[in-house]
């Protein structure tokens, strides 16, 4: 067995022992896993002696088509390929489980949610939406979160993204939404990508996608970690109780380790150095034994409160503050098995919107009513046939029966003569099944309306909640989605469109406007122009608040630095006694140290110590990790300062206002790069000149230690001022 069999066989018996019903889904699983072979056959089992050489007419002659073993093998490579998901190809997923904290038969009868004893188990895919499979991470774009519920009671998908509103109101207008963001249809260009002339064109065009622009220029759509973002169900939903009462619900997840964001230069970097830059960190992270967690929260609002908040609950472009209705935290979900096989599990799951359990059902919101549609419909294409739901990783652990037949690809063999309903030939008695009182039962909501195809008039309020939003940001996180809006704008060749989104802008807030438009080289928001314009609606709604601190990222998570990454540059005559404690803190803070160095191999200390190095300058930039060490040693800060790219490397990680901390002799480097490195030292960058003997004392590498812990938890130091005028 090779190490990596061994490690993921060693997770599987782990998760096999347990006996509080997380392990339901593994041990299905278990039964199609595969390990490698020792010898190869053909798929019907025939051993291959030569798997080298086809089949000939002697060694020089050509290949005879009787070379059933060639052909089988080239056939199927020729169909590995499925179609990749319309949208949200991209994306990575991981197994964990879900885990009620008490009781909420007050609210629903779902089974999952009764019992704090019980663990459901679960699968989760994030995903980006605009990019094709091969995509990198890091684009600007909403995250997708969907959660695959693997209940008692039939599979529960909770299919949501990390924004909690959305682009349109209508299920009618996706395909125009997501044509229009998709790279252009004449060139293929751009890749993942919302920066080019259609997507903005449409947006401009559609005034009730200003809220999501808010989001989506906000960091929320360039998160630093999977791990660290939020996700939300979008919809209201219901919760129906076993009396037959409704409330309305919203989910959201609220991640540990709190929400953060990526510079946004960053971002485009880590997109070229590593592509694969979200998933390796949630794999990585999960490997490590560092389970990602997250809350699950809901707000209710009672069914005879439908109209109490001032706009429409089933608006999907409408959030609801948590200051209005609080968020309650019913639960936790955790992520702690990497996926066997990405094609079988990652990229075979399918989720939909209307796989529901008892206890939960939809609103009339019309884009979910749409999405109860489109998911089966794109399984079926994506997935090759109507019994996608018999793959493994789709199958529900609980048993389910139905005389729906045949098919593509049916696995399940069903005995006897009877595939229909009502009969009597198949179990012997009559067997008739209508208007029974178990199972799924929708809520009997009352509507006698005429049929119409026009929106409500309670939907007509485009600017009240992306105007909350963004009055709701921290300064940086205002600055942030100023300057997204400016590079989006500044890409489009066609100037009437950036013109038209920054009237449009202005009824949001007047200063913004006219902050975007600066640079943009076209004429001052008109917000008259964009009131006069079709699809126009400024119904406005009265809010009770005018900020939600909740919708801002600042300051949140729990402090901690689990998994953060940290650089230690070095090179040779470091001083590895002052080096040693401060790592070793760093380290039981539960962050990951890296060392960083001219070279793999060693670099001798200034004690004549020899220190592996991990990484090198050439092979790892800054935007790998979240804080930078340059421990003490003047040899070495003066051998650093020589390094182009480790000059580069600090000035990179300043730039993107990561922590830093110097000591002894590398508090020159800060200097010979022009960064403050006295009293005067910005945020985040702890200076400790002090001389190298006394770091040696623990006291006072401990102090050291403590002052770069708190800078890195504060993730990072958005108010620096003046980066702009970093070279890097
Ligand atoms: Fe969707 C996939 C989330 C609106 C049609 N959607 C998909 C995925 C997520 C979402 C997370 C990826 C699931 C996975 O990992 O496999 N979609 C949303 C949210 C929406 C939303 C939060 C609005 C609140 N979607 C939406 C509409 C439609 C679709 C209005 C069509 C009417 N979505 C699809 C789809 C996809 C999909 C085409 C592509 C792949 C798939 O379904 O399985 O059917």
């Amino acid at each position: 067995m090779t190490p990596q069999n061994k490690a993921a066989a060693g997770r599987r018996a782990s998760a096999t022992k347990a006996s509080d019903g997380s392990n339901a889904k593994q041990q299905q699983l278990e039964g199609f896993t595969v390990e490698h072979p020792t010898t190869l056959t053909t798929n019907q089992g025939l051993q291959i002696p030569d798997n080298h050489n086809s089949l000939k007419a002697g060694v020089r002659g050509p290949t005879l088509l009787e070379d059933f073993i060639l052909r089988e093998k080239i056939t199927h490579f020729d169909h590995e390929r499925i179609p990749e998901r319309a949208v949200h190809a991209r994306g990575s997923a991981a197994h964990g489980y879900f885990q009620v904290y008490k009781s909420m038969s007050q609210f629903t009868c779902a089974d999952f949610l009764q019992d704090p004893d019980q663990k459901t188990p679960v699968f989760v895919r994030f995903s980006t939406v605009a990019g094709s499979r091969g995509s990198a991470d890091t684009v600007r774009d909403v995250r997708g979160f969907a959660v695959k519920f693997y209940t008692r009671e039939g599979n529960y998908d909770l299919v949501g993204n990390n924004i909690p509103v959305f682009f349109i109101q209508d299920a009618m207008k996706f395909p125009d939404l997501i044509h229009a963001v998709k790279p252009e249809p004449h060139h293929e260009m751009p890749q993942a990508a919302s920066a080019h002339d259609t997507f903005w064109d449409f947006a401009s065009l559609m005034p009730e996608s200003t809220h999501m622009l808010m989001w989506a220029m906000s960091d929320r759509a360039i998160p630093r970690s999977l791990r660290m973002m939020e996700g939300f169900g979008v919809h209201t939903f219901r919760f129906v109780n076993s009396r037959g009462e409704s409330h309305f619900v919203k989910f959201h997840w609220k991640p540990r380790l709190g929400i953060h964001g990526l510079a946004w230069d960053e971002a485009q970097k880590i997109a070229g150095k590593d592509a694969d830059f979200h998933r390796r960190d949630l794999w990585e992270a999960i490997e490590n034994g560092d389970f990602p967690e997250w809350e699950l929260g809901v707000q209710m609002i009672p069914q005879d409160k439908e109209h109490s908040l001032g706009f429409d609950l089933l608006d999907p472009t409408k959030l609801i503050p948590e200051e209005m209705v609080p968020v309650q935290k019913i639960g936790k979900l955790v992520l702690n098995r990497n996926p066997d096989n990405f094609f079988a599990e990652t990229e075979q799951v399918a989720f939909h919107p209307g796989h529901v359990v008892p206890g939960i059902d939809f609103s009339n919101d019309p884009l979910l009513q749409g999405r109860l549609f489109s998911y089966t419909d794109t399984q079926i294409s994506r997935l090759g046939g109507a019994n996608f739901h018999e793959l493994p990783i789709n199958k529900g652990v609980c048993p389910f029966h139905n005389f729906q037949r045949d098919g593509m690809h049916r696995q399940t063999i069903a005995r006897g003569q009877v595939a229909y309903e009502p009969n009597t030939l198949g179990s012997g008695t009559e067997f008739r099944v209508d208007g029974g009182q178990h199972g799924f039962q929708s809520f009997p909501e009352e509507i006698d309306p005429p049929k119409v195809r026009r929106r409500s008039l309670s939907f007509d309020d485009h600017f009240t909640q992306a105007r909350l939003f963004f009055n709701s940001q921290s300064a940086a996180e205002k600055e942030h989605i100023i300057a997204a809006f400016r590079f989006e704008l500044s890409k489009l060749e066609v100037p009437a469109i950036r013109q038209r989104m920054v009237d449009n802008l202005a009824h949001v807030d007047e200063k913004l406007a006219r902050r975007v438009a600066e640079p943009l080289g076209i004429g001052e928001p008109d917000a008259k122009a964009a009131a006069g314009r079709a699809g126009f609606r400024d119904h406005r709604i009265e809010l009770p608040i005018d900020e939600s601190p909740a919708l801002s990222m600042a300051d949140t998570g729990d402090g901690s630095i689990r998994t953060r990454k940290i650089a230690i540059l070095v090179a040779d005559g470091v001083d590895s006694a002052s080096l040693k404690p401060i790592r070793d803190a760093l380290e039981q803070a539960g962050a990951q140290c890296k060392v960083v160095g001219p070279r793999l191999g060693t670099v001798a200390s200034a004690s004549k110590r020899q220190i592996e190095v991990d990484m090198t300058f050439a092979n790892t930039p800054s935007v790998m990790f979240d804080a930078v060490l340059v421990p003490a040693g003047g040899e070495s800060a003066a051998a650093l300062a020589g390094i182009g790219d480790a000059v580069h490397f600090v000035l990179e990680a300043y730039k993107h206002c990561k922590a830093i901390c110097t000591v002894g002799g590398g508090v020159q480097l800060l200097s010979t790069l022009g960064i403050a490195a006295d009293s005067d030292a910005p945020a985040g960058v702890i200076v400790a000149a002090t001389p190298v003997t006394n770091l040696g004392d623990a006291t006072g590498a401990t102090q050291i230690a403590h002052d770069f812990i708190a800078a890195i938890a504060k993730h990072r130091h958005w108010d620096r001022v003046n980066i702009d005028a970093v070279p890097a």
